[in-house]
């Protein structure tokens, strides 16, 4: 296949993580954030128990193919008042950011009220301390800058797209991760493959060319929606203004474990890990059912980052 279409190729062995792999019952794994720690490659899984609300159990791997999951959940819903309403429906959609020595996990909060991001660290991957919802409802996919951006915290994230068309994704800043503000819209659905809804998909890479992140393109279709991914390399110093895009899908739902499964024809990535080769590891949910691999080279995908925004944030719509 053409790298420069299809950068990226599916590790031989997937999925790499099942149900059967989790060592006690549960409906599913998927979506799961990635990151290394001391040597060790660690993804945080999305665990869908048997009643259907998700939470998030760790597992480890020392050369990124193969995991060993750990024995019991991790990080639960909280009983924290402050918290408990908000996650009463599950904890889902982990993203990973390291700053310094503190690894930030992002995630989507699920309630009555509707899905809210959700920030949190670990230092060790035992004791994880929550620091705030940081979004009101229907607002999901929060991903956070390696490293603070003219003196605040900045992160992306994706208002306004559930049960419509037309959710976008923004740019917000904060002085403390607490409070954010001057948000903007980086990048806006466009009739074709992403017409219906964009979300970011996995934490910024920093490269010579920009940050690099891999954003999910939602189209809906008369058999439901088709979730398919896209890089978008965005200004250095100025994180609003896109660098470049692929002008097209550069992964899709494809193999059988993609196309099948509790939500057909959906892969999900959240987390990513560069290699010092140059290879771009990418752990994405499949059919919201198993967890799966692919490899692309960092440079195969800069190069495709070639289609500038024309029209400024506004909602490209046909
Ligand atoms: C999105 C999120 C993901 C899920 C995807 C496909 O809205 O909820 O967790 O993988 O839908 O169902």
């Amino acid at each position: 296949m053409d790298a420069s279409l299809h950068p990226f190729r599916r590790y031989d062995k997937n999925p790499i993580l099942l149900r059967s792999d989790i060592p006690y019952l549960c409906n599913t794994v998927f979506n799961a954030a990635a990151c290394k720690f001391k040597d060790r490659y660690v993804l945080l899984l999305r665990v869908e128990g048997l009643n259907g609300l998700s939470h998030l159990t760790l597992a480890y791997s020392e050369d990124g193919y193969e995991f060993a999951v750990e024995d019991s959940p991790w990080i639960m819903p909280s009983q924290d008042p402050t918290y408990e309403v908000y996650e009463r429906y599950g904890i889902e959609d982990p993203r990973i950011t390291p700053i310094g020595d503190t690894f930030y996990i992002t995630y989507t909060a699920f309630g009555p009220y509707g899905p809210r991001g959700g920030i949190g660290y670990t230092k060790d991957f035992h004791h994880f301390q929550r620091v705030t919802l940081a979004t009101t409802v229907d607002d999901k996919d929060l991903v956070l800058f390696p490293e603070k951006i003219g003196g605040n915290y900045v992160m992306l994230n994706r208002p306004g797209g559930i049960g419509k068309d037309g959710g976008s994704i923004w740019i917000t800043y904060s002085p403390d991760l607490v409070y954010w503000g001057k948000a903007k819209v980086v990048l806006s659905p466009e009739p074709g493959w992403s017409s219906s809804k964009l979300g970011i998909s996995t934490p910024p890479i920093k490269t010579e060319r920009g940050w690099l992140t891999f954003y999910h393109g939602v189209k809906q279709t008369g058999s439901g929606r088709l979730y398919r991914i896209g890089a978008l390399l965005l200004d250095l110093k100025n994180p609003e203004q896109i660098v470049g895009y692929t002008s097209h899908f550069i992964f899709g739902p494809e193999e059988s474990y993609e196309r099948t499964g509790d939500v057909p024809n959906v892969v999900f990535p959240c987390g990513v890990i560069l290699e010092p080769d140059r290879t771009i590891k990418m752990y994405y949910g499949a059919a919201d059912t198993c967890i799966a691999l692919a490899e692309a080279n960092l440079d195969d995908i800069l190069g495709l980052c070639t289609t500038r925004q024309k029209r400024g944030g506004q909602l490209l719509k046909a």
